[in-house]
């Protein structure tokens, strides 16, 4: 069986989210550490252009975005589950809300110039910039807009009072009492707050949500070690892509397997991958493309927050 390659880089909070994910499981896992700013030749070898972070790889079969890697890792193991029975659609849609809502509002919070100058303090001026620049070219053509600091920070009491109250006053440990998804897309924006003491305090004046977030932190990553971008490509040129998904499905926009397409994120990171259409299901679409170092790759996409274009 193919190993779980995780492209990540480690200060990347959906990247935190992937890792949690892995940890919750207890699975095994390689470890190919990506630049956080473009150019990322060997990680968009592998998936046409896609160039958020994580990106799972198995094989030559490889996943973009936790809302499909969590997916994906529920058919890897399905104990203990992402998505409770029962609660499937409660856990994924609190999800969705904590990792654009929320998650947006950590942006601003980490990204104001007082939590700035701590946070990249290290760094000389113009890797600074460039950072700055590269972020500036992820929001470009997407629906998703910078909420200024000012009203992130007007608005984050709301959030965490809601949250606080939430778990002073609900049974068992976690938001939906035992863990699901939903934590996970909780806890990588408050993590990536609590990265530093200038952001930390937003998250520590709430004494339940605190004790939640060391909960869910405490599971862990799982076991990782070390691979070179370059092995991964070489995994993925010498596997063959897995079956394709049984389910019948009847795209709303008539797209039939076999077409030419370009699929892109709804949001920000709106970069195209081009390939052949292979499946749309209810939560999946996926594409197969040819890669001169990667060889024949299935990309895989949620159908939530991204779309199909016919080329
Ligand atoms: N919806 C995506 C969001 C991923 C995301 O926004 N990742 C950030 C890093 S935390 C990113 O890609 N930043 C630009 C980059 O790494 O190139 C997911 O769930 O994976």
């Amino acid at each position: 069986m193919s190993e779980l390659i995780l492209h990540h880089y480690p200060t990347s909070p959906f990247a935190e989210k992937a890792r949690l994910l892995l940890g919750f499981k207890g699975l095994s896992w390689r470890s190919v550490h990506i630049s956080p700013v473009m150019p990322k030749p060997d990680l968009t070898a592998l998936t046409g252009g896609y160039r958020k972070t994580p990106v799972l790889q198995i094989g030559a079969d490889i996943y973009c975005d936790t809302s499909l890697i969590a997916r994906r890792l529920e058919q890897e193991k399905a104990l203990p589950a992402f998505f409770p029975e029962g609660q499937e659609f409660t856990t994924a849609s609190f999800a969705t809300w904590a990792d654009s809502v929320v998650f947006q509002h950590a942006v601003s919070l980490v990204f104001q110039p007082e939590s700035v100058a701590v946070r990249f303090a290290k760094l000389p001026p113009e890797a600074i910039k460039a950072f700055i620049a590269d972020r500036a070219g992820l929001f470009s053509g997407g629906s998703a807009t910078r909420l200024s600091a000012e009203q992130a920070k007007h608005q984050w009491p709301t959030i965490m009072a809601r949250l606080e109250q939430q778990l002073q006053r609900e049974q068992g440990d976690f938001l939906f009492g035992e863990p699901s998804i939903a934590d996970f897309a909780l806890a990588h924006p408050l993590w990536f707050l609590k990265a530093t003491h200038v952001t930390a305090p937003l998250v520590d004046e709430y004494p339940a949500v605190s004790a939640w977030l060391s909960r869910v932190l405490g599971f862990g990553h799982g076991a990782a070690s070390a691979m070179t971008s370059e092995e991964a490509l070489e995994v993925a040129r010498n596997a063959t892509p897995a079956a394709l998904p049984d389910e019948q499905f009847v795209d709303p926009n008539g797209f039939k397997a076999g077409q030419q397409v370009a699929v892109s994120a709804t949001d920000y990171g709106v970069d195209p991958v081009v390939g052949e259409l292979l499946f749309a299901g209810s939560e999946e679409l996926i594409i197969r493309r040819e890669d001169e170092r990667g060889g024949v790759v299935h990309v895989h996409f949620p159908r939530f927050g991204f779309r199909i274009e016919a080329r």
